[in-house]
């Protein structure tokens, strides 16, 4: 039986999580990610200074959501410079504005005046222990901020699934990951708190290229914020051309979220993890130690391989899931809640289009 809008509805237990970013095109795909997909609750999205300034990045933010129509979700600006270092941005990836490409619209969402570590903390307080997820996509200032300023938080996250690093890939140096390097001091603190630690890095992301049947499928689907995922990737593709030579652009950050939505797409490793805070060639390395197994008391793990069809399937059903918020489709903004003709002929649409036979 063909799924139908209806199916694609919100499940009883969704895992909670915190998307903490900087958008950045492959920010903007992991909200909308976690925005479209019905396993996921949204409990709030924080910003902080990463691709580009704090103000910018914090508008991108402010964008996507109403691109994508979220109501009821918490946005709040976090850290506009690093730990210890200066700041250091990424124009020649993200571009001027952070996420250069399509047009942005004025946004209809208002950022809630906490500062986004009371913010991360009052959410991760407010819910019951092991059900919250932190899910960082950018550098790691706020989530280091939020450990000190309230440590009951560690024992009280599920795990924090943050996009950065690799143990055998660097994009911001020979060894070492932008998100890690522009603040290691930060990601010491996050990978030597005791919570579980899952880093989906380089080694895995490289694999989540968008593809031009990639991008085609998702161009199928016609509604807005698909057209807006296609002018973000198109601008990502030269970027990612010009500066590191991939014939695709690899989608970081939303590989992140698909780990946290199903994990069996995100093959992982568990292994001690640190962070290189002294070397002058190698800053900001994440540096694994595969000589032996994992220690019992092992808390961090890394990503080893993607399962690139079901991770894009997973990007592409959410974007059918968004629907038209324009249109009147949507309702309340509940991720999935469109159930209107048009939404479900757009999930038919997408069957026919993703991963089906060539
Ligand atoms: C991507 C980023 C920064 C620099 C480059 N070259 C590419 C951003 C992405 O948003 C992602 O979170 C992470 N940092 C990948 O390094
Ligand atoms: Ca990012």
């Amino acid at each position: 039986m063909e799924p139908t809008a209806q199916s694609q509805r919100q499940s009883p237990d969704r895992k909670k999580i915190i998307l903490d970013c900087d958008p950045g095109h492959d920010d903007a795909v992991a909200l909308l990610l976690a925005h479209g997909n019905p396993d996921i609750e949204l409990l709030a999205v924080t910003t902080v200074v990463g691709n580009q300034t704090l103000e910018k990045v914090t508008r991108n933010a402010l964008a996507v959501g109403t691109i994508a129509g979220i109501t009821g979700v918490p946005f709040a600006a976090g850290c506009g410079r690093p730990l210890v270092r200066s700041i250091e941005t990424a124009p020649d990836i993200h571009g001027d504005s952070g996420m250069d490409g399509p047009e942005l619209p004025p946004s209809a969402i208002e950022l809630d005046p906490r500062h986004a570590v009371d913010l991360i903390i009052d959410t991760v307080m407010a819910h019951k222990p092991g059900t919250v997820t932190l899910v960082p996509t950018a550098g790691l200032t706020n989530i280091a901020l939020a450990a000190r300023k309230e440590p009951r938080i560690v024992e009280r996250v599920k795990e924090v699934v943050l996009m950065g690093g690799g143990y055998h890939v660097g994009n911001w140096s020979a060894v070492a990951e932008f998100n890690i390097i522009i603040d290691p001091e930060a990601a010491h603190i996050v990978f030597n708190e005791k919570w579980p630690v899952v880093m989906v890095g380089l080694d895995l992301t490289h694999q989540a290229l968008a593809t031009p049947d990639v991008v085609a499928k998702i161009a199928a689907i016609g509604t807005k914020p698909a057209k807006f995922v296609t002018e973000l990737m198109d601008f990502f593709a030269h970027t990612y051309k010009d500066a590191q030579g991939f014939d695709s652009p690899p989608v970081h950050d939303p590989c992140a979220v698909a780990y946290v939505i199903d994990p069996s797409i995100v093959s992982t490793r568990k292994v001690p993890v640190n962070i290189e805070l002294q070397g002058t060639l190698t800053l900001g390395m994440t540096v694994a130690d595969f000589r032996a197994p994992a220690p019992a008391d092992c808390h961090t793990s890394v990503a080893v391989d993607l399962d690139h069809e079901r991770f894009w399937n997973l990007v592409t059903e959410a974007l059918v899931n968004i629907g038209e918020p324009d249109d009147g489709g949507r309702s309340e903004g509940e991720a999935g809640a469109n159930n209107n003709a048009a939404d479900v002929e757009r999930q038919e649409r997408a069957d026919l289009s993703v991963g089906g036979v060539k």
